[in-house]
């Protein structure tokens, strides 16, 4: 058989679980996932590899109308996500009326490439809503094929990826077989820190957290890693320490659990909490932390 290969990305509203599905399709946590909006601010690829495919995904940040230049380059992530898919995944959630971006999704309905509308969360539902909130999606994109789906309980996620594979146009593979991720260990590091924040932290914490691993060192049984939390404000950096340093000391135990899985070895976390003002509109600073800016 020819060997199929090509970009699959998935787009969508924050919050309707588009990096549950990525997690799901490549079978380890890349993304992170929480219960808030705007959790996922980078483009990350997961890299499905058979012998004879290679499905490379792309999950992005929800999409929004941006007010602060994070979300600008937020946002210029899933305009790339746009430009080079052979298969474009737009997710809904049950319930869900509208995009945030009405013209993204003029580009949706004129898409030129195959579109799956994958309406998630329907483990929530029945079988009545489900028809009605079909129909509503059909009407909007009538060319778009419509797969009811759960993310989380893996229901109709292999249909799915089967459809991918018959979709994908044939070409060699665009990364070596053994690759999982385009990123390197250091974001996934820092992602992990940030999933904590957003778990623990209320309000506008979270949003103005960026996280930055200054040190990596990895050893035959221990990584020691010593990262950066950066916030916007003064009364912030209090508010991450917490009393006697407590809720910072949870943040830096549940991401060492958590690597330590991802990594599979012994984790040493050291976190120190900065003030970087405005980061979040300061186009060097996007810049550094791996935004276009
Ligand atoms: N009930 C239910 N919840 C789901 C499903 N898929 C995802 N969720 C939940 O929805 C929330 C958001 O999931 P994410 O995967 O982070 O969503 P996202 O689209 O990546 O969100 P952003 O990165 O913020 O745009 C989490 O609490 C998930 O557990 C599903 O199929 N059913
Ligand atoms: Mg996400």
């Amino acid at each position: 058989m020819a060997h199929k290969a090509g970009f699959v990305n998935i787009i969508g509203n924050p919050n309707v679980g588009k990096s549950t599905l990525m997690n799901a399709f490549v079978g380890e946590k890349l993304s992170i996932i929480t219960s808030k909006a705007q959790t996922t601010r980078h483009r990350i690829l997961g890299i499905v590899n058979g012998d004879d495919f290679q499905v490379i995904l792309s999950d992005t940040p929800g999409i929004i109308k941006p007010a602060y230049e994070l979300q600008t380059s937020m946002m210029d992530f899933v305009k790339s996500a746009f430009e080079d898919a052979d298969v474009l995944l737009y997710m809904v959630e049950i319930g869900e009326k509208a995009l945030k971006d009405d013209a993204f999704f003029k580009k949706i309905q004129n898409s030129k490439i195959p579109v799956l509308l994958l309406l998630n969360k329907i483990d929530t539902s029945d079988q009545e809503i489900l028809e009605a909130q079909m129909q509503h999606w059909q009407d909007l994109l009538p060319k778009a094929e419509i797969h009811p789906i759960s993310a989380l309980e893996n229901f109709n996620v292999k249909e799915v990826f089967n459809r991918i594979l018959e979709l994908l146009p044939e070409a060699p593979p665009y990364y070596p077989k053994d690759q999982l991720t385009d990123k390197p260990e250091r974001f996934f590091v820092n992602e992990t820190i940030r999933e904590k924040i957003l778990l623990h932290y209320k309000k506008e914490i979270p949003y103005s957290v960026e996280v930055e691993t200054e040190e990596f060192l990895e050893d035959d049984d221990i990584i020691r890693i010593r990262s950066v939390i950066m916030v916007e404000r003064d009364t912030q950096k209090g508010i991450i320490i917490g009393h006697k340093g407590s809720a910072l000391k949870r943040v830096g135990v549940e991401a060492r659990k958590d690597l330590e899985k991802f990594f599979d070895k012994q984790v040493h976390i050291e976190l120190y909490v900065k003030v970087n003002k405005n980061w979040r509109s300061n186009s060097q600073q996007l810049r550094r932390f791996g935004y276009n800016g």
